[in-house]
């Protein structure tokens, strides 16, 4: 073989060297810094332990868990809070997996978020030739997820980014997945070309106004009502149109009903907030005007007993295919909440479209009954502690701390505590959502405390707790704000419950009088053990004061608490006649 003259040779790589070269990792974390990713939250590992390093070292934030779930949820909940996809990030297969059901959730609650993960190879997969890590992750996350990509050449790194973006964010907001096999993170471009492939998404949400028709008929309906009654859910918190919202119902005078994550879009002390009459107002109601809020199991699907009869429905809602999901939608009201509440409050006039006073009157002396009977029972001290005296201490730390986030899951833990502490700010209450899922709750704080920077009280039940518990570790890593309280209570919904049959205990109790605070002080965090409701604020209100990773161990009587909470009705029942 002729050899080239050897000066010739060095010339010509010396020119191709020249022209700078970048990669698949350096475009990912380009084109998610060209459109303000400024924190990821995942799990290290093949292949994507360097992408981290580098993406901390570009400036993102990386927040490392110890389980994928919950820094999906955490994606989820930044999602929901800021109202830009939350990223998480996680291995192939395994950690994917673990990733995929905060995906789900996600998608479910109508939550902006983007698995990434990275993938096996390709060519090794499809032949299933036995890869580290195989799986058809993108074939497998498609049914769980709003949208699925993946890219498999670094050009389209710019694309598959904005498109996962888009995908996230507009219309009814979701879960998005973003597949990217190992061989992408390594393939070279060149830079300049690889600069003009990335894309910035212009506009990802873009507002969605309601047609003209469909606001005057629904004017028209509530025109006709004359216990007309509003429903709040957590859409409308998404949509942080919280100052049309307010608007419109202090203009109209008409109730307002918050669902859980709604709570504190107008505060639930608000004159018109009709949260502890809420049985009364979906009976006697008879035009019911939805804000994001889905007619779901929560709302008993729009009809039966606890509706009283058959409504006239307004709904206010981005997605089309909501209307008529369960009852006939009278109104329906299609765009984003912020245009559609908007544009009724243009042909709002106080006048015909308030509510009669007899309504408003009943509404009130339902109200203060029900507080006037709960009060008492918040204040009481038995010992050992109930759901009541512990979170009539709690209730008390929000009024008085109103700019904190609230994360609150369990059965009995969560039902109480919804009805019991009144919340003041918008998307200050995160909690199991439309699934009911346990887990939640950890990655939810993490997220809250380092998105929005505020102190966050998680009331746990203390089977809730287990399913993340580990992520204290976490909370104290980053030494985050964030003060847990378990509501130990020995077990799922009570822990007295006895296995007739054998020495096993039975399969809804745990350790009785575990210590979960010494779990908090392993990591260097606070732990106090709380008897009473007095020690419990005391613990609280010290640990929202300093800041310090706190978890409080609330001790709870394992008698106190009922079977699945409020919904035990969901339980199918044996036709079986007991032997
Ligand atoms: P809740 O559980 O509080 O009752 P849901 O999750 O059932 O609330 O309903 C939320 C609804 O809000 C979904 O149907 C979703 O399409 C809708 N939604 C979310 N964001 C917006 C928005 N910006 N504008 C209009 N509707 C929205
Ligand atoms: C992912 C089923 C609903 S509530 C609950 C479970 C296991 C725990 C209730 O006990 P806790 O609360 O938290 O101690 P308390 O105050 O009543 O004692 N797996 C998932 N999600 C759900 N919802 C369940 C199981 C469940
Ligand atoms: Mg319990």
């Amino acid at each position: 073989m002729a050899s080239a003259p050897a000066e010739k040779i060095t010339e010509s790589v010396t020119a191709e060297d020249q022209r700078e070269q970048t990669d698949g990792f350096n475009l990912i974390i380009d084109a998610l810094k060209l459109n303000g990713v400024k924190t990821i939250y995942g799990v290290p590992g093949i292949p994507i332990t360097d992408f981290g390093r580098m993406a901390q070292a570009e400036g993102i934030r990386v927040i490392a868990f110890r389980h994928e779930q919950h820094a999906g949820n955490a994606a989820a909940i930044a999602g929901y809070l800021t109202k830009n996809p939350g990223i998480c990030l996680t291995v192939s297969a395994p950690g994917f997996l673990n990733g995929l059901t905060a995906l789900a959730n996600a998608t479910t609650n109508c939550f902006p978020m983007i698995l990434i993960s990275g993938s096996s190879e390709r060519e090794i997969v499809d032949l299933q030739q036995g890869d580290y890590e195989e799986m058809d992750q993108l074939a497998i996350a498609k049914p769980l997820c709003k949208a699925a990509f993946r890219i498999l050449h670094a050009e389209d790194i710019g694309i598959g980014v904005a498109r996962a973006i888009r995908a996230a964010v507009s219309g009814r907001p979701g879960g998005v997945y973003l597949d990217l096999p190992a061989k992408l993170f390594g393939q070279v471009m060149d830079a300049a070309e690889g600069k003009d492939s990335l894309v910035k998404v212009i506009d990802p949400a873009p507002a969605q106004q309601p047609a003209p028709e469909a606001v005057e008929r629904a004017l028209k309906l509530l025109q006709s009502a004359e216990r007309p009654l509003i429903i709040l859910g957590k859409g409308a918190a998404y949509s942080q149109a919280d100052d049309a919202i307010r608007t419109l119902i202090e203009k109209t005078g008409i109730p307002f009903l918050p669902m859980s994550m709604a709570k504190g879009i107008l505060p639930d002390t608000h004159a018109q907030c009709a949260g502890a009459a809420r049985s009364l107002v979906l009976k006697e109601s008879d035009v019911v005007m939805l804000i994001g809020a889905r007619l779901n199991w929560l709302l008993s699907q729009g009809k039966g007993k606890p509706w009283g009869g058959k409504k006239q429905f307004i709904q206010i809602d981005i997605e089309p295919r909501e209307m008529d999901s369960n009852v006939e939608i009278a109104a329906p009201v299609v765009g984003d909440i912020g245009s559609c509440v908007s544009a009724l409050l243009e042909g709002i006039d106080a006048d015909s479209h308030s509510p009669s006073k007899d309504w408003v009157d009943a509404v009130k002396a339902k109200k203060d009954a029900n507080v006037a009977k709960m009060a008492p029972r918040l204040a009481n001290d038995n010992f050992p502690m109930d759901f009541h005296g512990a979170l009539g201490a709690l209730r008390t730390v929000i009024k008085e701390r109103p700019d904190a986030i609230l994360v609150n899951e369990g059965a009995n833990t969560l039902d109480l505590a919804r009805g019991i502490i009144d919340m003041y700010h918008p998307r200050k209450r995160l909690d199991v959502g439309t699934w009911g899922v346990m887990g939640i709750g950890m990655g939810f704080a993490v997220a809250a405390a380092i998105e929005t920077g505020k102190p966050v009280l998680a009331i746990e039940g203390d089977s809730a707790f287990g399913f993340s518990g580990m992520e204290i570790e976490t909370i104290c890593r980053y030494e985050l704000p964030v003060c847990i309280v378990v509501f130990n209570n020995g077990g799922i919904y009570r822990g007295t419950d006895v296995n007739e049959r054998n020495s096993d205990p039975a399969w809804t109790t745990f350790v009785a009088e575990s210590r979960y605070d010494k779990m908090m002080e392993a990591f260097g965090g606070v732990g106090v053990h709380a008897t009473t409701p007095e020690e419990l604020k005391q613990a609280v209100d010290s640990a929202m004061d300093s800041g310090k990773p706190t978890l409080v161990n609330a001790a709870i009587n394992p008698a106190a608490g009922s079977e699945s909470g409020r919904i035990g009705n969901l339980n199918p029942q044996s036709k079986l006649q007991k032997k």
